[in-house]
Protein backbone atom coordinates (compact mmCIF):
# COMPACT_ATOMS: atom_id res chain seq x y z
CA UNK A 1 0.00 0.00 0.00
CA UNK A 2 2.42 2.28 0.82
CA UNK A 3 3.22 2.58 -3.12
CA UNK A 4 -0.44 3.78 -3.70
CA UNK A 5 0.21 6.60 -0.58
CA UNK A 6 3.64 7.62 -1.69
CA UNK A 7 1.82 8.81 -5.26
CA UNK A 8 -0.89 10.25 -3.25
CA UNK A 9 1.37 12.32 -1.12
CA UNK A 10 2.95 13.51 -4.86
CA UNK A 11 -0.59 14.97 -6.27
CA UNK A 12 -1.62 16.17 -2.81
CA UNK A 13 1.61 18.43 -3.37
CA UNK A 14 0.75 19.30 -6.79
CA UNK A 15 -2.42 21.12 -5.27
CA UNK A 16 -3.72 23.50 -2.69
CA UNK A 17 -7.47 23.00 -3.50
CA UNK A 18 -9.24 19.91 -2.53
CA UNK A 19 -12.89 18.72 -2.76
CA UNK A 20 -13.95 14.93 -1.01
CA UNK A 21 -16.87 13.70 -2.50
CA UNK A 22 -17.92 10.44 -2.01
CA UNK A 23 -21.59 8.52 -3.43
CA UNK A 24 -25.05 8.97 -3.22
CA UNK A 25 -26.61 8.31 -0.02
CA UNK A 26 -23.19 8.33 1.52
CA UNK A 27 -23.00 5.56 4.14
CA UNK A 28 -20.36 5.28 7.23
CA UNK A 29 -17.66 3.91 5.02
CA UNK A 30 -17.84 6.59 2.33
CA UNK A 31 -18.54 9.40 5.36
CA UNK A 32 -15.50 8.09 7.75
CA UNK A 33 -13.30 7.71 4.81
CA UNK A 34 -13.85 11.13 3.58
CA UNK A 35 -13.77 12.42 7.09
CA UNK A 36 -9.94 10.41 7.68
CA UNK A 37 -8.62 12.59 4.13
CA UNK A 38 -9.95 15.01 5.25
CA UNK A 39 -7.33 15.31 7.81
CA UNK A 40 -4.25 14.52 6.09
CA UNK A 41 -5.09 17.20 3.61
CA UNK A 42 -5.62 19.62 6.83
CA UNK A 43 -2.45 18.40 8.13
CA UNK A 44 -0.57 19.16 4.78
CA UNK A 45 -2.24 22.90 5.07
CA UNK A 46 -4.27 22.14 2.31
CA UNK A 47 -7.55 23.93 1.59
CA UNK A 48 -10.41 21.45 2.07
CA UNK A 49 -13.92 20.53 1.97
CA UNK A 50 -16.30 17.60 1.95
CA UNK A 51 -19.14 17.69 -0.99
CA UNK A 52 -21.87 16.94 1.21
CA UNK A 53 -25.24 19.01 2.08
CA UNK A 54 -26.55 19.33 5.22
CA UNK A 55 -29.72 19.07 3.60
CA UNK A 56 -28.72 15.37 2.70
CA UNK A 57 -28.12 14.49 6.78
CA UNK A 58 -31.70 13.26 7.05
CA UNK A 59 -30.72 10.25 5.45
CA UNK A 60 -28.20 9.44 9.02
CA UNK A 61 -29.79 8.38 12.15
CA UNK A 62 -29.84 11.29 15.30
CA UNK A 63 -26.44 9.42 16.55
CA UNK A 64 -24.56 10.09 13.00
CA UNK A 65 -26.35 13.76 12.89
CA UNK A 66 -25.41 14.36 16.79
CA UNK A 67 -21.54 13.27 15.79
CA UNK A 68 -21.15 15.42 12.67
CA UNK A 69 -22.36 18.36 14.26
CA UNK A 70 -19.73 17.71 17.26
CA UNK A 71 -16.97 17.78 14.62
CA UNK A 72 -18.00 21.76 13.74
CA UNK A 73 -14.20 22.72 12.12
CA UNK A 74 -15.32 20.68 9.10
CA UNK A 75 -15.84 22.22 5.94
CA UNK A 76 -19.26 20.75 3.84
CA UNK A 77 -19.64 22.42 0.41
CA UNK A 78 -23.06 21.54 -1.69
CA UNK A 79 -23.95 22.65 -5.30
CA UNK A 80 -25.18 26.06 -4.21
CA UNK A 81 -21.39 27.42 -2.47
CA UNK A 82 -18.82 25.37 -3.62
CA UNK A 83 -15.82 26.59 -5.69
CA UNK A 84 -13.31 25.73 -8.16
CA UNK A 85 -10.54 26.92 -9.58
CA UNK A 86 -7.53 25.93 -12.08
CA UNK A 87 -5.34 23.92 -9.22
CA UNK A 88 -8.29 22.38 -7.24
CA UNK A 89 -8.26 18.34 -6.98
CA UNK A 90 -11.29 16.50 -6.87
CA UNK A 91 -10.86 13.05 -4.58
CA UNK A 92 -13.85 10.52 -5.55
CA UNK A 93 -13.97 8.00 -2.42
CA UNK A 94 -15.95 4.88 -2.23
CA UNK A 95 -17.56 5.09 -5.97
CA UNK A 96 -16.44 5.69 -9.63
CA UNK A 97 -19.26 5.99 -12.15
CA UNK A 98 -20.64 9.11 -12.10
CA UNK A 99 -24.19 7.52 -12.47
CA UNK A 100 -23.67 7.02 -8.74
CA UNK A 101 -21.17 9.87 -7.35
CA UNK A 102 -23.04 12.04 -4.73
CA UNK A 103 -23.19 15.16 -7.36
CA UNK A 104 -21.93 14.80 -11.12
CA UNK A 105 -22.62 18.59 -11.33
CA UNK A 106 -18.66 19.11 -10.41
CA UNK A 107 -17.23 16.66 -13.11
CA UNK A 108 -16.67 18.93 -15.82
CA UNK A 109 -15.71 21.79 -13.93
CA UNK A 110 -12.61 20.35 -11.84
CA UNK A 111 -9.94 18.97 -14.48
CA UNK A 112 -8.52 16.87 -11.94
CA UNK A 113 -9.78 13.67 -10.42
CA UNK A 114 -8.27 11.21 -8.35
CA UNK A 115 -10.61 8.20 -7.91
CA UNK A 116 -10.09 5.91 -4.63
CA UNK A 117 -12.16 2.78 -4.64
CA UNK A 118 -13.22 -0.74 -3.43
CA UNK A 119 -16.19 -1.73 -5.66
CA UNK A 120 -16.40 -4.02 -8.61
CA UNK A 121 -15.58 -1.87 -11.57
CA UNK A 122 -18.22 -1.14 -13.66
CA UNK A 123 -18.50 0.19 -17.10
CA UNK A 124 -20.06 3.35 -16.80
CA UNK A 125 -16.58 4.24 -14.93
CA UNK A 126 -15.14 8.16 -14.57
CA UNK A 127 -12.41 8.32 -17.15
CA UNK A 128 -10.77 11.08 -17.22
CA UNK A 129 -8.63 10.99 -13.81
CA UNK A 130 -5.00 11.90 -13.06
CA UNK A 131 -4.83 8.53 -10.90
CA UNK A 132 -7.31 6.10 -10.25
CA UNK A 133 -7.49 2.93 -7.81
CA UNK A 134 -9.82 0.78 -7.94
CA UNK A 135 -9.22 -2.73 -5.39
CA UNK A 136 -12.38 -4.55 -4.84
CA UNK A 137 -10.46 -7.01 -2.85
CA UNK A 138 -10.09 -4.42 -0.02
CA UNK A 139 -12.73 -4.18 2.67
CA UNK A 140 -13.65 -0.59 2.63
CA UNK A 141 -12.65 2.81 1.95
CA UNK A 142 -11.97 2.83 5.58
CA UNK A 143 -9.75 0.17 5.55
CA UNK A 144 -7.44 2.41 3.02
CA UNK A 145 -7.61 5.71 4.47
CA UNK A 146 -6.66 4.15 7.72
CA UNK A 147 -3.54 2.97 7.06
CA UNK A 148 -3.04 6.18 4.87
CA UNK A 149 -3.54 8.15 8.44
CA UNK A 150 -0.64 5.95 9.55
CA UNK A 151 1.47 6.53 6.65
CA UNK A 152 0.70 10.49 7.41
CA UNK A 153 1.10 9.92 11.22
CA UNK A 154 -1.92 12.03 11.00
CA UNK A 155 -3.82 11.59 14.23
CA UNK A 156 -7.72 12.31 13.92
CA UNK A 157 -10.60 12.89 16.42
CA UNK A 158 -12.39 10.07 18.56
CA UNK A 159 -15.49 10.90 17.06
CA UNK A 160 -13.80 10.62 13.24
CA UNK A 161 -12.18 7.53 14.35
CA UNK A 162 -15.43 5.72 15.87
CA UNK A 163 -17.11 6.57 12.33
CA UNK A 164 -14.43 5.10 10.65
CA UNK A 165 -14.98 1.86 13.02
CA UNK A 166 -18.50 1.95 12.09
CA UNK A 167 -17.91 2.56 8.31
CA UNK A 168 -15.53 -0.64 8.59
CA UNK A 169 -17.90 -2.95 10.23
CA UNK A 170 -20.53 -2.56 8.02
CA UNK A 171 -18.86 -2.44 4.66
CA UNK A 172 -17.42 -6.46 5.95
CA UNK A 173 -20.73 -7.08 7.68
CA UNK A 174 -19.15 -7.62 10.89
CA UNK A 175 -15.62 -8.57 9.57
CA UNK A 176 -17.00 -11.46 7.61
CA UNK A 177 -16.93 -10.02 4.05
CA UNK A 178 -13.52 -9.12 2.22
CA UNK A 179 -11.77 -9.62 5.74
CA UNK A 180 -7.94 -9.79 5.72
CA UNK A 181 -5.54 -9.72 8.50
CA UNK A 182 -5.23 -6.07 7.60
CA UNK A 183 -8.78 -5.01 7.84
CA UNK A 184 -7.99 -6.25 11.54
CA UNK A 185 -4.85 -4.11 11.49
CA UNK A 186 -7.14 -0.86 10.65
CA UNK A 187 -9.75 -1.65 13.28
CA UNK A 188 -7.17 -1.89 15.71
CA UNK A 189 -5.42 1.32 14.38
CA UNK A 190 -8.42 3.22 15.30
CA UNK A 191 -9.33 2.03 18.22
CA UNK A 192 -5.87 3.30 19.06
CA UNK A 193 -6.40 6.52 17.42
CA UNK A 194 -9.62 6.23 20.06
CA UNK A 195 -12.08 5.22 18.56
CA UNK A 196 -15.03 4.86 21.49
CA UNK A 197 -16.57 1.31 21.35
CA UNK A 198 -19.91 2.90 22.88
CA UNK A 199 -20.24 5.46 20.28
CA UNK A 200 -19.54 3.00 17.48
CA UNK A 201 -22.41 0.70 18.53
CA UNK A 202 -25.02 4.36 18.60
CA UNK A 203 -23.80 4.72 15.48
CA UNK A 204 -24.67 1.52 13.81
CA UNK A 205 -28.19 1.12 15.46
CA UNK A 206 -30.98 0.98 13.06
CA UNK A 207 -34.76 1.68 13.36
CA UNK A 208 -37.41 -1.22 13.73
CA UNK A 209 -38.71 -0.49 10.53
CA UNK A 210 -35.32 -1.10 9.19
CA UNK A 211 -34.97 -4.09 11.16
CA UNK A 212 -38.62 -5.39 10.27
CA UNK A 213 -38.17 -4.91 6.80
CA UNK A 214 -35.47 -6.50 6.20
CA UNK A 215 -36.40 -9.55 8.25
CA UNK A 216 -39.97 -9.54 6.22
CA UNK A 217 -37.53 -10.34 2.84
CA UNK A 218 -35.95 -12.47 4.40
CA UNK A 219 -38.78 -14.55 5.50
CA UNK A 220 -40.09 -14.13 2.35
CA UNK A 221 -37.03 -15.99 0.24
CA UNK A 222 -36.90 -19.43 -0.33
CA UNK A 223 -34.21 -22.01 -1.05
CA UNK A 224 -33.37 -23.24 -4.97
CA UNK A 225 -31.77 -26.04 -4.06
CA UNK A 226 -30.37 -27.67 -0.76
CA UNK A 227 -27.53 -25.50 -0.14
CA UNK A 228 -28.62 -21.93 -2.26
CA UNK A 229 -30.87 -19.33 -0.96
CA UNK A 230 -32.68 -16.49 -2.76
CA UNK A 231 -34.47 -13.11 -1.92
CA UNK A 232 -36.46 -11.14 -4.64
CA UNK A 233 -36.95 -7.78 -3.09
CA UNK A 234 -40.20 -6.20 -5.00
CA UNK A 235 -40.00 -2.14 -3.92
CA UNK A 236 -37.51 -0.32 -5.13
CA UNK A 237 -33.95 -0.82 -3.47
CA UNK A 238 -30.44 0.43 -2.97
CA UNK A 239 -27.54 -1.74 -3.81
CA UNK A 240 -26.67 -1.85 0.00
CA UNK A 241 -30.12 -3.42 1.35
CA UNK A 242 -29.13 -5.71 -1.86
CA UNK A 243 -25.78 -6.56 -0.02
CA UNK A 244 -27.26 -6.70 3.46
CA UNK A 245 -30.11 -9.30 2.62
CA UNK A 246 -27.75 -11.41 0.71
CA UNK A 247 -25.33 -11.25 4.02
CA UNK A 248 -28.29 -12.22 5.94
CA UNK A 249 -28.96 -14.73 4.14
CA UNK A 250 -25.86 -16.43 4.07
CA UNK A 251 -25.83 -16.44 8.19
CA UNK A 252 -28.85 -19.19 8.17
CA UNK A 253 -27.68 -22.86 8.52
CA UNK A 254 -27.55 -25.43 5.55
CA UNK A 255 -27.32 -21.91 3.37
CA UNK A 256 -23.62 -22.34 1.24
CA UNK A 257 -24.40 -19.19 -1.19
CA UNK A 258 -27.26 -16.31 -1.09
CA UNK A 259 -28.67 -14.49 -4.03
CA UNK A 260 -30.73 -11.13 -3.25
CA UNK A 261 -32.53 -9.77 -6.73
CA UNK A 262 -34.21 -6.49 -6.71
CA UNK A 263 -34.55 -2.95 -8.81
CA UNK A 264 -32.20 -0.42 -8.63
CA UNK A 265 -33.34 2.55 -10.58
CA UNK A 266 -33.83 0.73 -14.02
CA UNK A 267 -31.72 -2.16 -13.84
CA UNK A 268 -31.98 -5.14 -11.96
CA UNK A 269 -29.33 -5.50 -9.43
CA UNK A 270 -28.15 -8.82 -7.96
CA UNK A 271 -25.90 -9.38 -4.85
CA UNK A 272 -24.47 -12.54 -4.33
CA UNK A 273 -22.52 -14.22 -1.44
CA UNK A 274 -20.81 -17.59 -0.99
CA UNK A 275 -19.33 -19.91 1.79
CA UNK A 276 -16.73 -20.48 -0.90
CA UNK A 277 -18.01 -23.63 -2.15
CA UNK A 278 -20.26 -22.31 -5.13
CA UNK A 279 -17.82 -19.62 -7.27
CA UNK A 280 -20.40 -16.26 -7.17
CA UNK A 281 -18.00 -14.72 -9.50
CA UNK A 282 -18.51 -17.02 -12.22
CA UNK A 283 -21.93 -16.58 -12.51
CA UNK A 284 -22.03 -12.59 -11.50
CA UNK A 285 -19.61 -12.21 -14.83
CA UNK A 286 -21.90 -14.24 -16.96
CA UNK A 287 -24.34 -11.99 -16.34
CA UNK A 288 -22.60 -9.29 -17.04
CA UNK A 289 -21.34 -8.46 -13.18
CA UNK A 290 -18.06 -9.32 -11.34
CA UNK A 291 -16.12 -9.75 -7.92
CA UNK A 292 -14.94 -12.61 -5.97
CA UNK A 293 -15.81 -16.33 -5.36
CA UNK A 294 -17.21 -15.37 -2.26
CA UNK A 295 -18.35 -11.77 -2.82
CA UNK A 296 -20.31 -10.74 -6.77
CA UNK A 297 -22.65 -8.41 -7.80
CA UNK A 298 -24.19 -7.41 -11.38
CA UNK A 299 -26.97 -5.51 -12.84
CA UNK A 300 -28.97 -5.80 -15.95
CA UNK A 301 -31.52 -4.74 -18.46
CA UNK A 302 -32.95 -8.34 -18.04
CA UNK A 303 -35.92 -8.80 -15.85
CA UNK A 304 -36.22 -10.02 -12.33
CA UNK A 305 -38.06 -13.46 -13.49
CA UNK A 306 -35.38 -13.73 -16.42
CA UNK A 307 -32.17 -13.14 -13.62
CA UNK A 308 -33.96 -15.56 -11.37
CA UNK A 309 -33.96 -18.11 -13.90
CA UNK A 310 -30.67 -17.49 -15.57
CA UNK A 311 -29.09 -17.91 -11.94
CA UNK A 312 -31.04 -21.05 -11.32
CA UNK A 313 -29.60 -22.32 -14.78
CA UNK A 314 -26.38 -21.69 -13.70
CA UNK A 315 -26.15 -23.18 -10.12
CA UNK A 316 -27.77 -26.11 -11.52
MN1 LIG B 1 -17.49 1.29 0.98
Amino acid sequence: MDKIFKKLDEIIDKFDDFIIMSHVNPDLDALGSSLGLYNILLNRNKKVSIFLDSRDLSIYDDSVKKSIEKLNSISFVNKDNYSVNDNACLIILDVHSSKRLYDDCILDKVSNIVILDHHIRRRDYIHNTIYTYINSNLSSMVELISFYLKYSNVSIDSIVASIMLAGLEIDTNNYNLKTTNKTYLAASYLMEMGADIILKQELLKETKDEYVRRADYIKQSFKINDSIAMCILTDNVETSELSEIADDLLKLVDVQASFAIGYIEDKVGVSCRSMGKLDVEKIASKLGGGGSKTNAALQSDLSIREIKNKIIQLVG
